[in-house]
């Protein structure tokens, strides 16, 4: 080889070692660029009692939610989200603890008084794995694969292990009706200013889970003022009483408002719980606008719901300890954000299946010990079966499946079924069960039932040999 062919040669190699070092620089921008594009922001809201039928661009004309309306305009309204249910009168419990752990009821990885303890003795008692599993919580998940994560809400009635969990945790206590009605806004006021002051040199993923709209339903006065109780017009399921015992008649909730239920009464709290929803969903919008502001808005992924659902005067109950339709298990559930088109999913989803929707999108393994089925599918536009039907329960006194049809509830301890043909009768007006014709409808409903608690390990008899009276009169009016 002569002097100017090895000269060629060895700057044709130095170019390729350039080359190979430049492609190298690209390549490892390139995969920074794509681990920040596969690992949106998460901004998680989870409202307590909000039911699924408080939202205006799902068709509630009486109420406003711009901020909601919006979300529902860009992304994917769930109509049919459900919690699987509750083992106890605070329904909030095990509903946030099966979000928080990806398990169905019947297989929290612990008694919902434990993980009110904490996450000291949550991990202590979660040494011992089960199905050869260890159990998993959203946030340490979402920490682990990089995520800054920070809560702020109510401490009580909470999974406590998981909010211990995030980097950042501020419980809120809300005492008195003037901290009340400014929890909305100091609530938002602590997430924009943590999205202000926060280096972003990683995702987060916030979980925003302030007490409204749950009793005692304040807000500021403009908020207020909008709801004239006079013009809301009442539920068509409202009933002065409920017409038989369901095996929690008079639990907190219940006695929220005197028996019977008058028009009055219903209207009043109907109102205040719209202001509650309106002030927050107000809010709400100010974040978006941060995020709008920081330029995050487009790389994060805000999913909203509720924790349970309430009844406020349906069928004569005003709590969440029901499976009826607009009673505590049906949920509203929208989620919006980069990569998610806009539409509506009629499959049944329960809201445990946030844990695998979540890990995905976040591009985390989903821990096997998760048992929902990621929405991921739905949000992308793909086809989505979603869980066959929808089974609920309530503590060993209420189980309740439905199909996109039917839906029959069953209350074991007085022997009682209802059966309900939701295409025709969306508020549960009529009860077919005792009527002509409809014995096969309610038998294939009760295996179909029977069936759901073999899937999902619940073990509670649907009837039993000594039945209590169905008949139920208030109590007497306590003294004042
Ligand atoms: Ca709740």
């Amino acid at each position: 080889m002569n002097a100017f062919r090895r000269r060629c040669l060895t700057r044709w190699l130095a170019l390729v070692g350039l080359c190979h070092v430049g492609l190298g620089v690209l390549n490892w921008r390139a995969d920074a660029g794509a681990i920040s594009s596969t690992r949106p922001n998460i901004l998680f809201v989870l409202v307590d009692d909000q039911r699924a039928d408080t939202i205006g661009a799902l068709g509630n004309r009486h109420i406003e939610t711009p901020t909601l309306d919006s979300l529902v305009e860009r992304g994917v309204a769930f109509p049919r989200a459900y919690i699987m249910g509750a083992n106890e009168g605070a329904v909030c419990m095990p509903s946030r603890c099966m979000i928080q752990t990806g398990r169905s009821l019947f297989r929290l990885p612990a008694s919902t008084g434990m993980m009110r303890k904490g996450l000291p003795a949550f991990l202590e008692a979660m040494k011992g794995k089960v199905e050869g599993r260890d159990w998993a919580l959203l946030p340490r998940v979402l920490k682990a694969a990089g995520y800054e994560t920070f809560h702020i809400g109510k401490r009580g009635n909470e999974c406590v292990p998981a909010i211990e969990a995030c980097d950042t945790n501020i419980e809120r206590d809300d005492p008195g009706p003037e901290a009340r009605a400014r929890s909305s806004q100091a609530h938002a006021d602590a997430v924009i200013r943590f999205l202000r002051d926060r280096k972003a040199d990683r995702p987060f993923f916030i979980y925003l889970a302030p007490p409204v709209p749950h009793d005692p339903r304040v807000a500021p006065k403009e908020f207020m003022d909008r709801y004239d109780p006079a013009k809301i017009p009442l539920p068509p399921a409202m009933r002065p009483m409920h017409p038989f015992d369901n095996g929690e008649m008079t639990v907190r909730d219940e006695k929220l408002a005197p028996w019977p239920r008058t028009p009055e009464v219903i209207r009043r709290h109907l109102a205040d719980y719209y202001a509650a929803i309106t002030c927050f969903d107000h809010h709400l919008g100010r974040i978006v606008e941060c995020l709008r502001a920081l330029g995050q808005l487009d790389n994060t992924i805000i999913i909203f719901s509720s924790d349970n659902g309430l009844s406020i005067g349906d069928h004569g109950l005003m709590g969440k300890q029901n499976l009826y339709e607009f009673g505590g298990m049906h949920v509203p559930l929208v989620i919006a954000g980069p990569g998610i088109r806009r539409g509506r999913s009629e499959a049944f989803v329960y809201l445990f299946d946030l844990f695998p929707t979540i890990c995905e999108l976040a591009g985390v393994p989903v821990p096997p010990v998760a048992e929902g089925k990621s929405l991921v599918p739905a949000l992308r536009g793909r086809r989505y079966q979603g869980h066959e039907v929808m089974f609920t329960a309530y503590r060993d006194v209420q189980r309740s499946v439905r199909d996109a049809r039917w839906k029959l509830i069953c209350y074991p301890q007085i022997n009682r079924t209802q059966l309900f043909d939701l295409k025709n009768d969306p508020h549960e007006l009529r009860d077919l069960a005792g009527e002509p014709g409809y014995a096969g409808r309610v038998e294939a409903m009760m295996k179909r039932l029977a069936a759901a608690q073999r899937e999902w390990g619940d073990t509670c008899p649907l009837t039993v040999p000594n039945p209590k009276p169905a008949a139920w009169s208030p109590p007497p009016k306590e003294k004042e």
